[in-house]
């Protein structure tokens, strides 16, 4: 009774540790250049209520050329029409897929449904490019939150997220960008990455560390819209967040009112009824309600060869001439996966599931 569901999924290319060179980023001591966060260079006459300006001694350079992960992502546009999304909502695994307006699921919002994203990682930043849908429409704006969200100790449950509203500009901004901690270690729940039988009362990511007027470091994260393609949303943080951690988890975020940091995990904060799901197949939830808007990918494994048992990973493809290995995610016998690069070797993988 249900049709196909399908995860796409990519694969971990090549993992980079933190590499190369000496001379990419000057010393914070060098230079400082001194840019407003409202990205007017002179302050007008008339403003009553002016943007502080803020000192930014670093800033992030172009994405670096060899990436550290890159994922792909159910297109919802395919079947919009039909007011559903054709795969990728597993509300009970942290998965979602539903671009669309609460209860009618009427409008869809090609500005947050991800196609697929890439992580970078350089010397001093990390880096995330995330694409949304092209519905080849001029008036296309990213009007949407973005982020990624990192699991540093692999256990299921997200440490950090890097969140930026509305990136409009092409250059690098401080504006409208957040990075959020979770303290106290109440993001997952009990069994993170899957729906607790019994509601936590958690409060989600509830440090800012960056984002406020007292950051402590005012060049912490930054975000852009990509200079080679308007529906292409970069975000980059210091690495300095990682606390010296090479291998982790991280996977990608968009939404709008409900990609909020005290709502993770999401999953635990409402009930599946609730939430209700974008898929028709699962009729009994059918349709989106209290959770909207909101689209996700499965996780990367950064800096280290995953098992396949890490929760909430991507798929892994099968070994050449084996089988893939269990994944509580997707049944191996639901596993579809295909090279489509013309250049590289890249896996993508589908669940099938029912
Ligand atoms: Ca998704
Ligand atoms: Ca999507
Ligand atoms: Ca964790
Ligand atoms: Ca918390």
């Amino acid at each position: 009774m249900y049709s196909k569901t399908r995860l796409a999924i990519l694969v971990l290319l090549i993992s980079v540790l933190a590499c190369t060179t000496s001379g990419e980023v000057p010393p914070a001591t060098e230079t400082a250049e001194v840019v407003s966060q409202s990205n007017t260079s002179v302050p007008t006459e008339a403003a009553p209520q002016a943007t502080p300006i803020v000192e930014h001694k670093t800033k992030p350079g172009e994405i670096p050329e060899i990436q550290s992960g890159v994922v792909g992502d159910q297109d919802s546009s395919l079947t919009a029409d039909q007011n559903r999304a054709p795969g990728g909502d597993r509300f009970t695994f942290t998965r979602f897929e539903r671009p669309f307006n609460s209860e009618a699921m009427d409008i869809y919002f090609p500005a947050i449904d991800i196609q697929g994203a890439i992580f970078y990682e350089d010397a001093q930043w990390l880096y995330s490019e995330i694409t949304l849908k092209n519905n080849e429409d001029a008036s296309f704006v990213l009007n949407g939150k973005y982020g990624f969200e990192i699991d540093l100790n692999v256990d299921g449950g997200g440490d950090l997220l890097v969140l930026a509203s509305n990136p409009s500009v092409n250059e690098w901004s401080t504006t409208g960008v957040e990075v959020w901690e979770d303290s106290n270690n109440d993001v997952g729940g009990q069994t993170p990455t899957v729906t607790d039988n019994v509601l936590p009362a958690g409060d989600g990511f509830e440090t800012r560390l960056f984002g406020g007027s007292d950051s402590p470091d005012p060049d912490l994260a930054w975000a852009r819209v990509s200079p080679n393609d308007p529906h292409v949303v970069q975000i980059a943080v210091k690495r300095d967040v990682l606390a010296g951690d090479t291998t982790y988890l991280v996977g990608m975020w968009s939404g709008t009112e409900d990609l909020d940091p005290a709502l993770f995990d999401i999953n635990d904060h409402f009930a599946h009824e609730q939430a209700g799901t974008s898929m028709t197949e699962l009729e009994y939830f059918y349709p989106i309600k209290e959770v909207s808007e909101l689209d996700n990918t499965c996780r990367m494994a950064v800096g280290f060869q995953p098992s396949g048992n890490e929760p909430g990973l991507c798929p892994l493809p099968p070994p050449p001439g084996g089988n893939a290995p269990e994944d509580p995610g997707c049944p191996t016998q639901y596993l579809v996966c295909q090279n489509v690069s013309q250049i590289a070797v890249v896996i993508v993988c589908y669940c099938n599931q029912p």
